[in-house]
């Protein structure tokens, strides 16, 4: 079903493989020019705009905007009881794992009065996405959630297409998640409305502008965070989802085949890619997929997925080179599952998350792991990491000198300050040394 490419006795080089690997293409920027109309109705006429895009888009009309915490906590009456239990058990996980990845406050000090000290300060009022339809996932909005209450983040408000079947709301799930998480700012919004409105505000239905905009959606939604950068900051333009699994003849082909599969189910556009030095245990996983896809619930999709161009079997001469192909890739999600698991870990540089051994699939990770699932995807964890508590944190430079410190710079910095032509630079050090100045901390 998977189509395979046989790179086998060839050396080739970072720019022929980043050729070669299966991707699919997204055109954001296309995008763009038909969003922007919608963000700049949103920032320029506010809740009458909102509501026009909502009869257009999601067929709903005269809906509450701001859904009222009251209607928040009672969803959970409709939450079953195992899916609650699995939620709550994932922000349980998901805590500690995210309070992790804010860094410890540095300081360096030169001499005795002169310190830098390294801070991490979170961002005021972050706007969460939560998609609504056929991505309607209440861990989503756990994972970013989460992150953003480790980071420390104060204010959070979180928005969701209004559905025709809810009376309006958001879709119920994400209200369940809205919950148990503890977020009582809630709004019927979807799409690019949403990620316009968080970032220019609604001030008649008392929606603030926010900091930061984080949350998957469909390339309007993406094209939307795009064309709001730089008046708030946005986590990644999150694509489709992408595993790519490196494995040898030691590995399971049926957990192997069941992985490539999981993540095909998401989308006709999801890619899974097997990368191995043995054609014989590529062949093993082929009859598998083959077997297992046809008995799973979205097997259509699945199968799109699977023999669409940006999924494949890659033949590769060994791990080495599988790791290659890996880091040119620059996958999602990475899984190894090979002898010397280790070996090959040593050799990855880029993926979004990595996943060691047979016993941790990736759908492990997506929900109950404790790590993040949104990740970088589209060969961008080249550059970018996951989202985290860190996407809601600002490293700032806390820069305190006492007199003596600063005296003792006075030359070089005078020096520097001549050299750039800059002299106003050097005065205000120098002013702080004339005689007639006295010591404000002396006394
Ligand atoms: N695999 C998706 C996340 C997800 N899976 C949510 C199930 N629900 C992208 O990492
Ligand atoms: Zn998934």
């Amino acid at each position: 079903m998977m189509r395979t490419i046989d790179l086998r006795h060839q050396h080739l080089g970072r720019s022929e493989l980043l050729r070669l690997v299966p991707r699919a293409a997204v055109d954001t920027g296309t995008a763009v020019e038909r969003v922007k109309p919608l963000v700049d109705a949103v920032r320029d006429r506010g809740e009458a705009a909102l509501r026009e895009q909502a009869r257009d888009f999601d067929g709903v009309d005269g809906h509450a905007l701001r859904v009222q915490p009251e209607r928040i906590a009672a969803s959970l009456d409709t939450c079953p009881p195992e899916v609650r239990a699995a939620l709550e058990e994932l922000i349980a996980k998901l805590r500690p794992a995210s309070e992790a990845q804010v860094p410890a406050e540095q300081v360096t000090r030169f001499g005795d009065g002169a310190t830098i000290t390294q801070r991490w300060q979170p961002v005021g009022r972050v706007g969460l996405y939560a998609p609504g339809g056929k991505a309607a996932y209440p861990s989503s909005v756990l994972m970013n959630a989460v992150s953003a209450q480790a980071a420390g983040v104060p204010s959070l408000a979180l928005a969701s297409p209004a559905q025709r079947d809810n009376g309006g709301a958001p879709h119920e799930a994400v209200l369940w998640a809205a919950a148990l998480v503890g977020i009582d700012e809630v709004y019927a919004i979807g799409g690019a409305g949403a990620i316009a409105a968080f970032a220019h505000g609604v001030p008649s239905i008392g929606l603030e502008p926010v900091d930061v905009v984080t949350g998957p959606g469909n390339v309007f939604v993406a094209a939307a965070k795009r064309a709001v950068t730089g008046l708030v900051g946005i986590d990644s333009e999150a694509g489709t989802t992408e595993i790519l699994i490196i494995a040898d003849s030691g590995a399971e082909p049926r957990f192997v085949a069941a992985d490539l599969i999981s993540q095909a189910e998401h989308d006709e556009a999801a890619a899974s890619v097997l990368v191995t030095d043995s054609a014989e245990f590529a062949a093993r996983v082929q009859g598998e997929v083959a077997t297992m896809a046809g008995r799973t619930r979205h097997a259509a999709r699945v199968h799109e997925a699977l023999s669409g161009p940006q999924s494949a079997v890659i033949l590769v001469d060994d791990l080495a080179a599988a790791a290659r192909v890996s880091n040119a890739y620059g996958p999602e999600h990475l899984e190894i599952q090979t002898r010397d698991d280790g070996a090959v870990l040593a050799l990855v540089e880029n993926a979004g998350a990595i996943f060691v051994g047979g016993y941790t699939p990736v759908s492990l990770g997506d929900y109950l792991a404790g790590s993040n699932h949104v990740l970088p995807t589209g060969g961008t964890a080249r550059f970018a990491a996951g989202l985290g508590a860190h996407t809601f944190l600002r490293p700032q430079q806390v820069v305190a000198y006492d007199r003596a410190a600063l005296a003792g710079t006075e030359t070089h910095l005078l020096a520097l300050a001549r050299a750039e032509g800059l002299p106003a630079h050097g005065e205000a050090v120098s002013e702080r040394f004339r005689a007639a100045v006295d010591d404000p901390a002396a006394d």
